[in-house]
């Protein structure tokens, strides 16, 4: 199963602002310490419009880790911060990320990147090594 499909299921099961679909989900910390859930979390997960603006989604940049690329998959997994803009909170997990991208950088990259999450996934647009 393809890790869009499964978070489209997490996000629709949870009502979370969704991040995680990788198989990571379960070390995913619901409760960070350094930014707890009632803060991040404030706003009504129920009444938030994750479809607000349809297939563009939203976009939002953030910094991270890189702690594996698979070229197979098409993915980036990324240890990455809280990104108050998306209501996500620091967690490891993958973003679609084309060859281009992918091929700009490493495992063990500190990076920071932008990315557009949808109802069809998380999908980095710009990423660079800082
Ligand atoms: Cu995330």
């Amino acid at each position: 199963m393809r890790s869009a499909t499964l978070m489209t299921m997490l996000a629709a099961t949870l009502l979370l602002a969704a991040c995680d679909a990788s198989e990571e989900t379960g070390t995913m910390p619901m409760a960070s310490e350094d930014m707890p859930m009632e803060d991040t979390m404030s706003m009504d997960a129920e009444d938030m419009p994750m479809t607000q603006s349809g297939e563009a989604g939203r976009t939002a940049s953030a910094e991270g880790t890189i702690t594996a690329i698979d070229a197979d998959a098409g993915t980036i997994t990324i240890d990455h911060g809280a990104v108050p803009a998306v209501d996500w909170p620091a967690m490891t997990m993958a973003f679609e990320a084309g060859e281009a991208l992918r091929s700009e950088v490493a495992v063990g990259d500190a990076v920071t990147f932008e990315f557009r999450t949808s109802d069809g996934g998380n999908e980095i647009t710009a990423i660079s090594e800082r």
